[in-house]
């Protein structure tokens, strides 16, 4: 595309990419290696007659990933990926891993990244290893590439309301949300019968505390829990939110309101809620005046990082020049960074 150097330098920032989705097939083998955790057998043994013939290689890992059949099939191997990591020097290795190649392909500028904090601990690995881990990676990509990075916990649907509680109680407890080390909180996992009401109770304590808040909802959920996420949990992001194009009143009132939609292409493609990148409705949000930004999910995962989703949406729309200036403009404006940052990254 003759877009393809300016979307190149064009500066960006990131709002939905989960750490975890960002260990590659052979980080994850090489981290298993040092830290002598099994991986799922590749073949039969006497022992366990479940078996996984992509877990031979990191090329074979690779291979099933470009099969995925849905977010669940897709959730099975990311919780698997979550085994090797253990100490903070993992955490630090794979968020250095991940910014400095963003930094470098990409020119990204700032990247507000996801974490499952119950992934964690209900393996007994503390929330500090991963927070001390990703914040000593940030440290070093921001002296190396002036790239800034900040960390936001996800809570889990696939696990009840009240480990939601506890685990929000356990984050509260790390101070990270008082001294800015956590920069806000998050809702993500399994989708489908997980309508956000559940939430609400959590959530509305984190508004008491000041605490910013986002939520996944219609990836694979229908509209309607993207405007639940926006009216019950109040949240000022939606990540992904791609099914709201279904209903013309959730796009109007996305758009009366502001709020800005984490949209991830590529993840769409991969995880089939849509057949194609042009059926992502890009279009729709750009004519509808819905903000979004452009982001990359789980990038190890899913065939691309934020480079690869901005080509393949130029690909599939053509956007002219001044409508990337306004996807770039609006993930500045959408980003929690302080107001002396935005007028930098501007
Ligand atoms: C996720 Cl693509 C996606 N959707 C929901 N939850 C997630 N966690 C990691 N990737
Ligand atoms: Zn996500």
């Amino acid at each position: 595309s003759p877009l393809h150097n300016l979307l190149t330098a064009l500066p960006k920032c990131e709002h939905h990419v989960h750490l975890e989705g960002t260990l590659s097939p052979s980080l994850l083998f090489a981290l298993a290696a040092k830290n002598n955790i099994p991986l799922p057998p590749s073949a039969p043994t006497p022992e366990s007659e479940s078996f996984d013939p992509a877990f031979t290689s990191p090329s074979a890992l690779s291979a099933r990933y470009t099969t995925f059949s849905s977010l669940d099939d897709f959730l099975h191997y990311y919780y698997i990926g979550f085994r090797v990591l253990l100490s903070p020097s993992d955490f630090e290795a794979l968020t250095y891993a991940y910014l400095s190649h963003a930094a470098r392909s990409a020119n990204l500028r700032h990247a507000e990244v996801f974490f499952d904090p119950q992934g964690h601990t209900a393996r007994g690995v503390p929330l500090e290893h991963v927070i001390t881990g990703f914040h000593a990676a940030a440290a070093r990509a921001q002296s190396e590439f002036g790239i800034t990075a900040e960390l936001i916990p996800c809570l889990l649907r696939h696990f009840s309301v009240e480990a939601g509680t506890e685990c929000f109680d356990s984050l509260i407890s790390t101070g990270g949300f008082a001294d800015g080390r956590l920069k806000g909180v998050g809702l993500c996992s399994t989708e489908l019968d997980k309508p956000p009401e559940a939430w609400k109770g959590i959530f509305a304590r984190a508004k008491g505390r000041g605490i910013r808040r986002t939520a996944h909802a219609g990836e694979e959920g229908p509209a309607g829990y993207v405007r639940a996420a926006v009216e019950m949990l109040d949240v000022m992001r939606v990540d992904h939110g791609v099914r709201a194009a279904e209903d013309n009143a959730v796009m109007q009132m996305l758009a009366d309101k502001g709020v800005m939609l984490t949209v991830c292409p590529m993840s769409n493609v991969a995880l089939k809620g849509a057949r194609s990148i042009g059926e992502v409705p890009v279009r729709r949000f750009l004519d509808a005046g819905v903000r979004f930004s452009l982001n990359s999910d789980d990038p190890a995962y899913f065939g691309g990082y934020i480079q690869e989703n901005y080509c393949a949406v130029e690909e599939a729309f053509g956007l002219s020049v001044e409508e990337w200036g306004g996807i770039a403009r609006n993930a500045v404006e959408g980003s929690w960074c302080s107001e002396e940052r935005k007028g930098v990254l501007l």
